[in-house]
């Protein structure tokens, strides 16, 4: 099939709206095949929000592909195992079979994007909201400038307006799980022996209440601790968190939680899905969590984007018009989104993962793609 860029002799032009994961992975990739591209972000400055965060296989290989890889990996970690506990007794340590997956704070991964897309020379416009978009190219700015382009991306996360704007039939729902998270020092060596501290553990309690933290290791210094309780939970779900409360299920990790509790700015999150009858509209595409937001329990959101994105940008240079290409692209790569969410969705539900050695080859499915080949290509 014809290159689009190469056909018309001259770069299209593209505007993407948000500059989370999803944008900036969709505006670097487009870059990179020769478009003309604009991220719009409606902050004032570039900045990641949240914690941390899980990379697997691949979601490493979308960074591979625009170029971000080595920076990324630099001061991020992969734990020796991924361990569950359920009252505070291992269940079960789990290796992927050898499967690529990594832990880093969300500013890291957003500032090493941020970094690949200047380089690559991507126009970035901070202070810039969108608030609509039309199906024959056009973007609508919150300052009442109307943009056109050969491509609109709708990047803007789990509100957003571009995808409102053009009227997509949805389905919206919050769980009854929430999770805080923070990220607070190691402080390994005030930890005790009771565990292998470099590994993940996922510390489940259903009894008494119903409590559990995921301890997730991001480097030498960083701890990244997701502390899920349910909402109808008021001293589970206060932030600043409750020391007492957590203190009292989790003793042996007292030193963390004590720093956790003095982060005035904490927020305590109910899981967010949007499922969509369409990502697509003419010239339009939706990709993250705009299209698909999901529960976190397979740790796939932010790595569902980043190969929808960069899928987005490798089936545009195959096809000979905009919209045949969103279509197909859609088409191709929408069904494994959709089988992670929901598998998420039921893993979250049931909180399937507190029984440990839950990463079937079902659930690593996603992870195991390999978006630059297009196959699965794990275990070797
Ligand atoms: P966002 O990160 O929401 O980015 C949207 C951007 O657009 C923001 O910068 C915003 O300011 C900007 N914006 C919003 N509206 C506008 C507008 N109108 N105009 C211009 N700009 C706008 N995923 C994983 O892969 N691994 C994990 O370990 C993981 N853990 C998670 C844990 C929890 C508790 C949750 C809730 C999610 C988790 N996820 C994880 C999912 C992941 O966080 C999201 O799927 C991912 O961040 C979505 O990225 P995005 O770019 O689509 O959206
Ligand atoms: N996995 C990860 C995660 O951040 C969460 C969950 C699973 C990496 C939430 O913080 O099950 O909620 C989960």
């Amino acid at each position: 099939m014809a290159n689009i860029n190469r056909t018309t002799g001259k770069a299209l032009r593209a505007h993407v709206a948000g500059a989370g994961f999803a944008g900036l992975t969709a505006a670097i990739a487009l870059r990179q095949n020769g478009w003309d591209v604009t991220l719009h972000e409606k902050d004032s400055e570039l900045r990641a929000f949240g914690a941390g965060i899980y990379l697997w296989h691949n979601g490493l290989r979308v960074l591979e592909g625009i170029d971000a890889l080595n920076d990324v990996l630099h001061g991020t970690h992969t734990p020796p195992a991924y361990e569950t506990w359920m009252h505070n007794k291992s269940v079960s340590k789990e290796t992927f079979n050898g499967l690529p997956w990594r832990i880093m704070t969300r500013s890291h991964l957003h500032n090493a994007l941020v970094k690949r897309a200047h380089a690559v020379g991507v126009t970035v416009r901070t202070n810039s909201e969108a608030v609509s978009a039309e199906a024959d190219g056009r973007l609508t700015l919150q300052s009442g400038e109307v943009l056109e382009a050969d491509l609109i991306v709708g990047a803007d996360g789990v509100g957003s307006k571009v995808r409102d704007s053009l009227g997509f039939k949805q389905d919206r729902w919050v769980s009854t799980d929430g999770i805080i998270r923070l990220i607070v020092p190691r402080m390994k060596d005030k930890l005790g022996d009771e565990a292998e501290w470099d590994n993940t553990i996922d510390m489940w309690n259903l009894e008494p209440r119903v409590q559990r933290i995921l301890y997730s290791p991001c480097n030498k210094e960083e701890l990244y601790l997701g502390l899920m309780a349910p909402a109808a939970d008021p001293r589970g779900s206060k932030v600043p968190l409750d020391l007492e409360v957590w203190v009292e299920m989790f003793p042996f990790l007292e030193p963390c939680l004590a720093e956790a509790a003095k982060l005035e700015a904490a927020r305590y999150d109910k899981y967010a899905t949007t499922k969509l009858d369409s990502w697509v509209k003419g010239k339009v595409a939706l990709v993250g969590d705009s299209a698909h937001a999901m529960c976190p329990a397979l740790a796939q959101g932010a790595g569902c984007a980043m190969v929808n994105a960069f899928s987005l940008a490798q089936d545009l240079a195959e096809q000979s018009s905009v919209e045949d290409a969103l279509v197909s692209w859609e088409r191709r790569i929408r069904p494994l989104t959709d089988h992670t969410q929901a598998l998420s969705g039921e893993y979250a539900a049931n909180r399937s993962l507190s029984k440990g050695n839950m990463f079937t080859n079902e659930a690593l499915e996603a992870a195991r793609y390999d978006p630059i080949k297009r196959v699965y290509s794990w275990p070797q």
